[in-house]
């Protein structure tokens, strides 16, 4: 039985037993998104963090694996999986754009489904915002995305900057800044968005007639880690543990794969680094608590049986593997997301899926789900076939993608150029430029730290040969029709609700 058709059963056993005449064969989607989370949590086997809340979505859904981002910047990977487009064909591959800029008539998730009547609401953090200067406002928004926009502040944002510790004094965002701060749950943002979302689902459980999109995007684990100090208490500094061998490890990494590195990132002192990991879990387990605040509500108001629940985050991150911290990196903990998808009547649910799967898929799978019109040029596969038996291994390979050098005008040597990884069930291959700055290979079968890069090792000749003309038959068709990655065009940032 298909998932869609699963759903209607449910809805007419759902219809008898109410003895209720509204129709809810269209469900309602909650979409909740972390910020700069790695795959840290205890539903993917984590040793220390705590994550109960997201924990218990996994164990009702299904838990993805080998879920990747297509960009792990936040801009470009939100642009392309709220488009359902690669990067290459956004033409947003850094921050502070929005896609009206460069593809205005595309329709993104959300507002297919504002196309087909439901109601859409972004809380927080969807699109891209500068973190955390801009927490209170809608950011790099695209206001034909939602009809109701919730953008609240709280004391992270608004009176403990000058106290929080940066490696980069006054600088919280780009850089490692933290604070173990005395306010407790309530008058943090993430928690305001907690509430927001609260009282938003307790008006659409009054409008039954009408199915939702909710959206809320957390701004933590995003530096500054800034959580109330009992979240800081759970990790005592003294116990995080430190990565090892680092020097050993990067001597088989081409240049442009080490590309985001920092040097006051490199400067840390071994306590320094004990500090961000406590900093940053602490801020893992605070977010998940307020996905637990908002899952009760769902569960509340009654709105759980017909609601499609996803948890995800933009990209991944670093903390001292290869010496790297934060994200842009194509490794295995900066490519790689949490993706959790808990769709009522979907037969794997409880289980768990290893294909390889991109956070472009979400479009393609959540119309689908919900029987919502699709914008006819995505470029993902659904993950319904997923959903409903966690073996089917779907297209078999998902591919990230960063950027190096200077900007797109940039000449020469410092001239821009891209970094591509497949990701495969067994492989992490992965191409700098055209080959010609650095290929990497990863064996994950033995080597899942990705220690050892096989790329120039003769005995792994035929598989490099293999996976480097599998990413050149791929990487054509992440592009628009034309060949061409669209520009920005200044002025044309405006919302469009339909093509007129
Ligand atoms: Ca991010
Ligand atoms: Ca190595």
């Amino acid at each position: 039985m298909s998932l869609t058709r699963a759903l209607w059963c449910l809805t007419v056993v759902a219809l008898i037993g109410a003895g209720s005449a509204i129709a809810t064969e269209r469900p309602n989607v909650l979409f909740l998104m972390a910020d700069d989370l790695n795959n840290s949590l205890g539903c993917y086997g984590h040793p220390i963090v705590k994550s109960p809340n997201i924990d218990k979505l996994a164990a009702r859904g299904v838990r993805f694996d080998k879920a990747y981002c297509q960009f792990p910047l936040c801009g470009p990977s939100r642009n392309s999986m709220l488009t359902g487009m690669y990067p290459n064909s956004t033409g947003i591959v850094a921050n502070g754009q929005v896609f009206r800029q460069t593809i205005p008539q595309a329709v993104s998730l959300p507002q297919a489904f504002r196309q087909a009547g439901y109601f859409a609401g972004r809380i927080g953090k969807l699109y891209h915002y500068n973190v955390p200067n801009s927490i209170g406002t809608n950011g790099h928004d695209d206001p034909g995305s939602w009809e109701l926009e919730l953008n609240p502040a709280g004391v992270d944002r608004l009176e403990e900057h000058p106290k929080i510790f940066s490696l980069t004094p006054k600088q919280f965002g780009g850089t490692l800044s933290w604070y173990a701060s005395p306010k407790s749950d309530e008058h943090h943002t993430d928690a305001l968005e907690a509430a927001d979302a609260e009282w938003v689902l307790e008006r659409c459980a009054k409008q039954k007639d009408r199915p939702f999109f909710l959206a809320v995007g957390f701004f933590r684990p995003h530096t500054p880690y800034v959580s109330p100090k009992a979240y800081f208490d759970k990790y005592p500094a003294a116990q995080m543990p430190v990565v090892a061998g680092v020097e050993e490890d990067r001597k088989d990494i081409p240049t442009p794969g080490l590309g985001s590195a920092k040097k006051d990132q490199d400067a840390m002192s071994d306590d320094q680094r004990r500090e961000v990991l406590q900093a940053y879990y602490a801020s893992i387990t605070f977010m998940d608590a307020q996905v637990g605040k908002v899952l009760a509500a769902l569960d509340r108001l009654g709105l759980a049986k017909n609601t499609i629940v996803v948890f995800t985050s933009d990209h991944g991150y670093h903390n001292g593997e290869h010496g790297l911290w934060q994200k842009m990196s194509l490794f295995e903990e900066s490519a790689r997301v949490p993706l959790i998808i808990a769709a009522p009547g979907a037969q794997a649910n409880g289980s768990a899926s290893a294909a390889p799967v991109g956070l472009i898929d979400l479009y393609p799978t959540l119309t689908e789900l919900a029987n919502v019109k699709r914008s006819d040029n995505l470029q993902g596969q659904s993950l319904v076939p997923m959903l409903n038996n966690a073996r089917t291994m779907g297209r078999g390979w998902t591919l990230s993608q960063v950027s190096r050098g200077g900007g797109a005008m940039a000449q020469g040597a410092n001239k821009r150029f891209f970094g591509y990884s497949l990701r495969t069930p067994r492989y992490r291959y992965t191409e700098w430029g055209e080959g010609e700055k650095g290929r990497e290979l990863y064996d994950h079968s033995n080597d899942p730290r990705e220690l050892t890069n096989l790329a120039d090792n003769a005995a792994h000749a035929t598989t490099v040969a293999e996976l480097s003309k599998q990413l050149r038959e791929i990487v054509p068709t992440t592009l628009p029709a034309s060949g061409q990655m669209p520009e920005i065009k200044e002025g044309m940032w405006a919302p469009l609700l339909v093509d007129p």
